[in-house]
């Protein structure tokens, strides 16, 4: 199980030792969420927070664009060798041709899905991507409650891979990964858990969260 902290959810003005804690712990991403306010009801993180937080770390990013057509937006982020791309299969119509594109510059294709939108959506581009996005809440916001019916989607995604010889594309949860859920998802067959209010951004002390979330990972 692998974490990726979403950075949107981070206190600003304590953000350098917050990222310097990640690489200490090894925290394989850091997980990026761009809204347009057109998609997506809020406005997050743009090209110019990306681009200092890779001045500041080496940590891998996993970009989650909740934006219209990503399509031509894609060199904006500068994704490097390591980073995962993730755009939505409800904003994306060429979504082939913008896969090949994240992986032509290097970084790792990821097709995210909103949590109404059908497993059928993406059958046909399991060859074009290294990971499927499950979001577990409708996209917009921190701090929301899982709709439940994700959990038996994830599953039913995971044998839906295994089934066609897709055993390496990896599936990633976003929203709600409380340590509770974070248990059911891993049942489930989740691989990266995005990390946000409900796990490593609330009270308490964010280097014990992470490891106890590790810890119950191992159990598994
Ligand atoms: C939601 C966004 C997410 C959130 C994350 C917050 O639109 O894509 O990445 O930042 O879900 O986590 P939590 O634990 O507050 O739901
Ligand atoms: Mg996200």
């Amino acid at each position: 199980a692998q974490l990726a902290p979403s950075m949107m959810c981070a206190d600003i003005f304590k953000l350098g030792e917050t990222i310097r804690l990640f690489e200490k712990l090894n925290v394989p991403y850091l997980h990026i969420d761009v809204m347009d306010g057109s998609f997506v009801p809020n406005l997050m993180l743009g090209t110019a927070e990306v681009k200092q937080m890779r001045q500041f770390s080496g940590i891998p990013m996993d970009i989650h664009l909740m934006i219209e057509e990503p399509g031509d937006k894609i060199e904006w982020f500068a994704p490097q060798k390591g980073d995962y791309v993730s755009v939505h299969v409800e904003t994306t119509r060429h979504i082939q041709r913008v896969l090949a594109r994240i992986r032509s510059l290097g970084a790792k294709p990821m097709a995210a899905l909103n949590p109404a939108t059908p497993l059928s959506m993406i059958e046909e581009i399991f060859p074009d991507v290294d990971a499927i996005l499950v979001m577990c809440v409708n996209p917009g916001y921190a701090g929301q409650k899982l709709v439940p019916q994700t959990l038996e989607k994830i599953s039913r995604l995971r044998s839906l891979l295994d089934d066609k010889g897709f055993e390496k594309v990896e599936i990633e949860v976003d929203g709600n990964v409380t340590p509770e859920n974070a248990v059911k998802m891993r049942k489930a067959g989740a691989d990266i858990f995005v990390a946000g209010t409900s796990l490593i951004f609330k009270p308490g002390d964010m280097e014990e969260h992470i490891l106890g979330f590790y810890k119950e990972m191992e159990k598994l």
